[in-house]
């Protein structure tokens, strides 16, 4: 009888022995080696090589507590979610997401390619690696698997359907909790603030009544505005990329929200990249990020009014109504991005584009950068599309 009747979390001989079992190409166990390769927050993932044909499969595994700390338990029906967004998203763009061979909803783990000829496109950012074809290929994803999700493109009941499949209330948690509420009090077990930002934090975010106000806002249209199946957590970390294209991974916290959060955490997660750079002044990295920020909300735009001209909504043969539409899901994406900004620097999940800015005083610098255009992002209503944005973000640079 197969061990694999029954959940348990997997080491790696097990993982041998799974794919041995359960994949072509790969039975003779002595031929396999296999390696725990992730370095994520949430679950474990192995790769498994066929030293006999070169072949090689990943195997990520959803464990019952999240890896970052065990205090945090978790259902481990994020591995069909995230599987099944990942099969979804392989129809619309196949060439931007992993193949997936298997999944197992008793073992609860995929089994999907190995994108070895690419690397987490966080890394490439920090090492100051430009790339001139990602604004087109993420706002091809995105307006694909947004805008395609919609109400202006899905039958109604077809709609309806899809949220009740991707209802995902343990790690929307996690985001309610760590993106949108504790970086704005003192929660001390979770918040742990670099030596010399401190006091900054204390006033300009434990302390700031006006700025709760505006985060209490953001928070509620996360919870309620089921706008389009969402990636979740969009951010580089979840891409990976060499010099031809990206393959978006981990939409384990996909769920039916507004689509300005998966926006703006592309914005705040390629501005994070600018501001390392920007106190470390390299100037032509710099300047590629901006250029990508204003290139990849214009085509999102473009891209997204083309699909919608397909849209069988009565009213959306109005130009007005889908302008607005569009316009609304840019000033929500610049609003979130505050809220990824702010998170990713005062709270539990931090990004390495800052923390592994050596000398402490460019850290402390980046890290208020990042706050202060967080903080405006959040409050300032003027701030609404994506050439403000970049006008603030250059005229904080200069202020420096
Ligand atoms: C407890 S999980 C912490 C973070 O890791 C994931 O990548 C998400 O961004 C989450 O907020
Ligand atoms: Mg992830």
């Amino acid at each position: 009888m197969s061990m694999f009747t029954e959940y348990f979390l997997m080491g790696i001989e097990h993982v041998k022995k799974y794919v041995s079992t359960k994949l072509k190409g790969f039975e003779k166990i002595e031929d396999l080696s296999c390696v725990e390769i992730g370095d994520g927050n949430l679950n474990y993932v192995f790769r498994v090589v066929n030293n006999a044909t070169n072949e090689s499969v990943i195997v990520k595994q959803a464990g019952p507590q999240a890896r970052i700390s065990e205090s945090i338990v978790l259902s481990t029906d994020r591995n069909r979610i995230e599987t099944e967004v990942l099969m979804l998203e392989a129809e619309k763009t196949p060439d931007l997401v992993p193949i997936i061979y298997l999944y197992d909803t008793v073992m609860n783990c995929c089994v999907m390619e190995d994108l070895k000829d690419f690397k987490i496109m966080r890394k490439e950012l920090i090492n100051g690696k430009k790339f001139s074809f990602f604004s087109d290929k993420i706002s091809t994803f995105m307006a694909e698997n947004l805008i395609r999700t919609t109400d202006f493109m899905l039958d109604p009941k077809e709609k309806k359907k899809m949220q009740k499949q991707f209802i995902n209330p343990e790690l929307c948690e996690i985001s309610e909790e760590l993106v949108f509420t504790e970086p704005f009090i003192d929660f001390k077990s979770q918040n742990i603030l670099t030596n010399g930002n401190e006091t900054w934090i204390e006033k300009e975010f434990y302390q700031d009544e006006k700025l709760h106000i505006q985060v209490a806002k953001l928070k509620q249209q996360f919870l309620t505005h089921g706008q389009a199946l969402l990636h979740g957590d969009l951010h580089t970390g979840s891409i990976f990329i060499n010099d031809q294209n990206i393959k978006v991974i981990d939409p384990e916290f996909a769920f039916y929200g507004p689509i300005g959060y998966d926006a703006g955490n592309i914005i705040a997660n390629l501005t994070f990249a600018w501001a390392r750079h920007v106190v470390q002044k390299e100037d032509s990295f710099i300047l590629w990020v901006e250029e990508t920020l204003k290139h990849t909300i214009q085509n999102f735009r473009e891209k997204s009014l083309k699909i919608l001209a397909e849209s069988k909504e009565p009213f959306a043969k109005y130009e007005s109504v889908l302008c607005n539409y569009l316009d609304e899901i840019i000033r929500d994406s610049i609003a979130f991005s505050g809220l990824e900004l702010s998170r990713r620097i005062i709270g539990l999940a931090k990004v390495a584009d800052i923390t592994t800015i050596e000398d402490n005083d460019q850290r402390i610098l980046a890290e208020r950068l990042c706050l202060t255009i967080a903080k405006n992002c959040i409050m300032d209503e003027d701030i609404m599309d994506i050439d403000s944005y970049l006008f603030l973000i250059q005229r904080l640079k200069k202020e420096l």
